[in-house]
C-alpha cells in the first residue's frame, strides 16, 4: 500500500494522477499547507523540507517500507516500481527524464513565483510579475515548440513528463496564459485532460 501525503495542488496532483493512472492502492493524508501543517514534527520525519508531496510505500525496495519526496522522484520511483509510463530502453527513458526534470527545474519554479506575485504577494510587486510572467510565456513558448508534431512531450508515449507538466499548465488563467496562443499545447492539454485517471487525480484530496 501507498500512504500518500499531499494537498490540491501543482505538485501534489503528480503523484495523484500518476497513482490514478498506475491503478496502485493508495491511502490519501491531507496537508492542509495553508495551515501549517507541513512544518509539525510529524510530517517533517517524513519530508524533512516540510513540503508535499510525499510518500510511504509500505512494501518499497526489498520489502521493506520506503518513503520518498520531491514530486520528480516520486514519479520516477513509481514508474520504475510498475513498469508504466516511463519507458525502458535508455535512450527513450532519458528522453522522458530530460522533459520531466524541464518541469523539475523551470516550469515548476517559475511558474510558481508567476502564482505567487499574481495571486498571493502582500503587496504589488510590478517587478515580479514581469520577470516571471516572460519567463512563463517563454517555457510556454519552449512547449508549444516541443509539441509541434507531436502528441506527448517525449517518446510519442504518454510518460510521467505529461503527468508533471499537466497540472502546471493546469493553472494557466492564473498564470494569465491564454491557451490559444500556444495551440500545441492546448491540444495536448485538452488531450490529457478528458484522461478520466486525471480528472480523477485532480480532485486529491477529495475534501481540500
Ligand atoms: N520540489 C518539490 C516542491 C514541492 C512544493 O513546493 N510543494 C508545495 C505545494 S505545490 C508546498 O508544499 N508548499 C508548502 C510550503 O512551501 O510551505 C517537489 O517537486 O516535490
Amino acid at each position: 500500500m501507498i500512504e500518500l501525503y499531499t494537498w490540491k495542488t501543482s505538485n501534489g496532483r503528480k503523484a495523484s494522477i500518476m497513482l490514478e493512472e498506475i491503478g496502485l492502492p493508495y491511502n490519501v493524508h491531507p496537508i492542509p499547507i495553508g495551515e501549517d501543517v507541513q512544518f509539525t514534527p510529524e510530517y517533517i520525519a517524513i519530508n524533512p523540507n516540510s513540503k508535499i508531496p510525499a510518500i510511504v510505500d509500505s512494501e518499497g525496495p526489498d520489502g521493506k517500507p520506503y518513503t520518498m519526496i520531491e514530486s520528480g522522484a516520486i514519479l520516477m520511483y513509481l514508474a520504475e516500481k510498475t513498469g508504466k509510463l516511463m519507458p525502458r530502453d535508455m535512450a527513450r527513458r532519458y528522453e522522458g527524464i530530460q522533459w520531466l526534470m524541464f518541469q523539475m527545474g523551470g516550469i515548476g519554479p517559475i511558474f510558481g513565483q508567476v502564482h505567487h506575485f499574481e495571486r498571493a504577494a502582500k503587496v504589488d510587486v510590478p517587478y515580479g510579475k514581469e520577470r516571471y510572467g516572460k519567463e512563463c510565456r517563454r517555457l510556454y513558448g519552449v512547449l508549444n515548440a516541443r509539441l509541434e508534431g507531436r502528441n506527448w512531450l517525449a517518446n510519442e508515449e504518454y510518460s510521467i513528463a505529461d503527468i508533471a507538466t499537466f497540472p502546471w499548465v493546469a493553472r494557466y488563467e492564473w498564470q494569465k496564459v491564454d491557451l490559444a496562443d500556444y495551440p500545441n499545447v492546448k491540444r495536448w492539454f485538452d488531450v490529457i485532460a478528458a484522461r478520466p485517471a486525471v480528472q480523477r487525480g485532480m480532485e486529491i484530496p477529495a475534501d481540500a
